[in-house]
């Protein structure tokens, strides 16, 4: 297994509340690093980035913060992509889902470089899909999808001087809040959608099946997980909570599965906030989270692939 290099993003500026910025250090708290460590893999913390303050301002043009955004996900483009050339496997602690803009341009290239199959699953209850001409708030957070697919300023579609994804390689899960002029977007758009109603009529089983299809040896698999995507009874600590994601049982079985394919390259874990959190639930539930996916596993026994 590859060095696991943890690299905190302490920011909410792409964020309608505040307090995402505290994440990285609630998974610390949470045991995140320890955790991994007793599963014998080899963890190098190297700290937060440093990054402008959030000034807090209303939208110009369409977009809160564009100038932070941009200056945050250039150096998160930098330390992801620093952390992939050194062989590692890196994890984004956010932070607000704005820096996966960073982070998966820094992946993308990456992937490009080594003749690799990029497959990017995306936890989340929003779709992320906005740009500045549909958004209703402004914020970037609801926007990465977008950019990553193209289509946002040109400093955050070309951080690693291109578009980073083709909509093939995206794959989204558990979305369930999806704004009007988003969704005509993200159907024009024509990647995977694995909503909550389809999770309901067909299980999250055959939706990892699905979103894992097609992935082989030569693929790198990226996990970018917002936190609100599990459902706010076990999650509160989020600033956008939406009721009715899956449940707990349903996201480690996602986890277990994504572990099992060996594939796992990157992951961001984003939008935690501490500051609406109930004594750091949510943060410990990420470290769990993040165990399963790193291959720790309940079952005393790999399920049949046909059935019991
Ligand atoms: N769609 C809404 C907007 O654009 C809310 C987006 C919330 N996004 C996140 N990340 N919390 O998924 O403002
Ligand atoms: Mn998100
Ligand atoms: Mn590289
Ligand atoms: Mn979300």
């Amino acid at each position: 297994m590859k060095t696991i290099h943890l690299i905190g993003a302490p920011t909410d500026i792409g964020a309608s509340v505040r307090g995402a910025g505290l994440g990285p250090d609630a998974l610390r708290v949470a045991g995140l690093p320890q955790a991994l460590r007793d599963r014998q893999l080899q963890v190098i913390d190297s700290g937060n980035l440093a990054g402008p303050p959030n000034p807090w301002e209303p939208p110009r043009d369409g977009f809160r913060h564009l100038p932070e955004v941009i200056a945050w996900n250039r150096s998160i483009y930098t330390a992801v992509h620093d952390a992939l050339t050194a062989g590692q496997l890196p994890v984004l602690l956010g932070g607000d889902h704005c820096l996966a803009i960073g982070s998966i341009s820094a992946v993308a290239r990456h992937c490009k470089a080594a003749g690799k199959q990029l497959r990017v699953l995306w936890f989340d209850a929003h779709a992320d899909t906005n740009t500045a001409h549909i958004t209703p708030s402004g914020n970037i957070h609801g926007m990465p999808v977008a950019c990553l697919l193209g289509h946002g300023p040109e400093a955050l579609t070309h951080l690693g001087g291109e578009v980073a994804l083709q909509a093939r390689e995206l794959c989204q899960i558990g979305v369930r809040s999806v704004d009007a002029g988003e969704r005509a977007f993200v159907k024009e758009l024509g990647f995977e959608v694995f909503d909550m109603r389809y999770i309901d009529e067909f299980g999250m089983r055959a939706v990892m099946e699905l979103a894992l299809a097609g992935t082989d040896s030569n693929t790198h698999l990226h996990v970018s997980f917002d936190m609100d995507c599990m459902d706010p009874e076990i999650a509160p600590g989020v600033g956008t909570a939406v009721r009715g994601g899956p449940s707990y049982r349903e996201t480690q079985l996602c986890m277990e599965m994504i572990a099992d394919t060996g594939l796992l390259g990157s992951l961001d874990l984003v939008e935690l906030n501490p500051a609406l959190d109930v004594r750091n639930q949510t943060a410990e539930l990420a470290v769990d989270l993040i165990e399963s996916l790193f291959g720790k596993s309940t079952l005393m026994r790999r399920a049949p692939a046909d059935g019991p």
